[in-house]
């Protein structure tokens, strides 16, 4: 006897492409925060894992299965093969090295353009319909490198960028101002990294433009403060990694705030890399770095417009360099 008694004549079951995947490359800190916010926020159906190193991957794989009694059921499955990934709607990158100790940035691309290699196409391939979040670093030049190396249409490739150093920039205002983050519109743009904008004159806080509110009040405040502020924000990883070795939570949710956002339509606006040619005035290369763009199922819907300084847009263009510079240097 079984367990359940069939009910007659009912519909077959539905294709099981009606389900949402998602699949997660590399499964290290910060593979797992993503993969485990996916979950926990009921994103998908169908998690994959995949990772070079087999032991750790069944480790993780069983480790998220046995907390199945107490989230949404999802299918959890992992392999090292990328047939695992067929079918999915979402395919998020963090594989790769980590910058070693005096490592300069540009050998650490060389490593991970490496591992791309092996990554990106297979993962294309099984998914050919997908969108790609990549967040190994430099996520730049590394977005850039898997628009290339998987031939997606330009729309469907992007790079988690400076969606959570403007996540960072949010928080350090709205402490400064003791009102939620949530209430605070405020964007980092540029490289993720180094030479990121931070576009003061676009902030608003519950709608109000706080800059020219204000001049308007002849308030004043000091350009140091908004200064100190943006180092907090590019200072803020380097702190992370120097107290506890690797990010994780907060880049975690960052993503899968992004994966909610394009797998429901949502139509947000994010900052994440995009080829930024031809906005903003950036030129000379198809460069990727962080605009504000909106999100939606089929992935970079467009870049806002939003009002830039002259020395906004100044810097912006000078990030675009530090970025084709690096990209110059490749051999891809
Ligand atoms: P980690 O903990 O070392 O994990 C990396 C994982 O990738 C490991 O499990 C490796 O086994 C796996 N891996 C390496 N090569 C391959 C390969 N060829 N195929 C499959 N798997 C592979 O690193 P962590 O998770 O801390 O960081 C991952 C990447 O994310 C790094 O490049 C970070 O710099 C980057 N980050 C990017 C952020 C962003 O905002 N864009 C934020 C935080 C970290």
């Amino acid at each position: 006897s079984a367990l359940f008694k069939p009910i007659r004549n009912s519909d077959p079951p539905l294709p099981s492409h009606r389900c949402t995947k998602i699949s997660v490359v590399g499964v290290g800190n910060v593979g797992m925060a993503i993969a485990q916010t996916i979950l926990t926020q009921d994103l998908a159906d169908e998690i994959a894992l995949v990772d070079s190193k087999p032991d750790k991957l069944r480790g993780e794989m069983l480790d998220l299965q046995h907390a199945a009694a107490f989230l949404p059921r999802t299918k959890i499955t992992a392999s090292v093969d990328y047939d695992v990934t067929a079918g999915s709607d979402l395919c998020i990158v963090t594989a790769g090295a980590r910058q070693n100790p005096g490592e300069s940035r540009l050998s650490l691309l060389q490593r991970n353009v490496a591992h791309f290699r092996h990554i990106i196409p297979p993962l294309a391939k099984a998914s050919p319909d997908s969108i790609l979040i990549i967040v190994s670093n430099p996520v730049d030049v590394l977005t850039y490198v898997a628009w290339k190396l998987s031939g997606f249409p330009v729309n469907r490739v992007l790079g988690s960028g400076t969606n959570l150093d403007s996540s960072r920039f949010r928080f350090l205002i709205a402490d400064h101002l003791d009102v939620n983050a949530q209430d605070v519109q405020a964007f980092i743009v540029g490289e993720h990294g180094d030479s990121s904008v931070a576009l003061w004159s676009s902030i608003s806080v519950g709608g109000i433009p706080v800059l020219s509110f204000l001049e308007k009040q002849q308030i004043a405040y000091e350009k140091q403060t908004l200064e100190d502020i943006h180092q907090s924000v590019v200072g803020s990883a380097y702190e992370v990694i120097g107290l506890k070795g690797y990010t994780s939570w907060a880049i975690g949710y960052s993503v899968a705030n992004l994966a909610r956002t394009i797998l429901r339509d949502q139509r947000k606006i994010h900052p994440v890399t995009v080829l930024a040619r031809g906005f903003y005035g950036v030129d000379g290369g198809d460069v990727f770095l962080s605009l504000p763009a909106l999100l939606g199922r089929n992935g970079v819907v467009a870049v806002t417009n939003v009002h830039m300084t002259d020395e906004e847009s100044e810097k912006l263009q000078k990030s675009a360099k530090t970025i084709l510079e690096m990209q110059s240097q490749l051999e891809l």
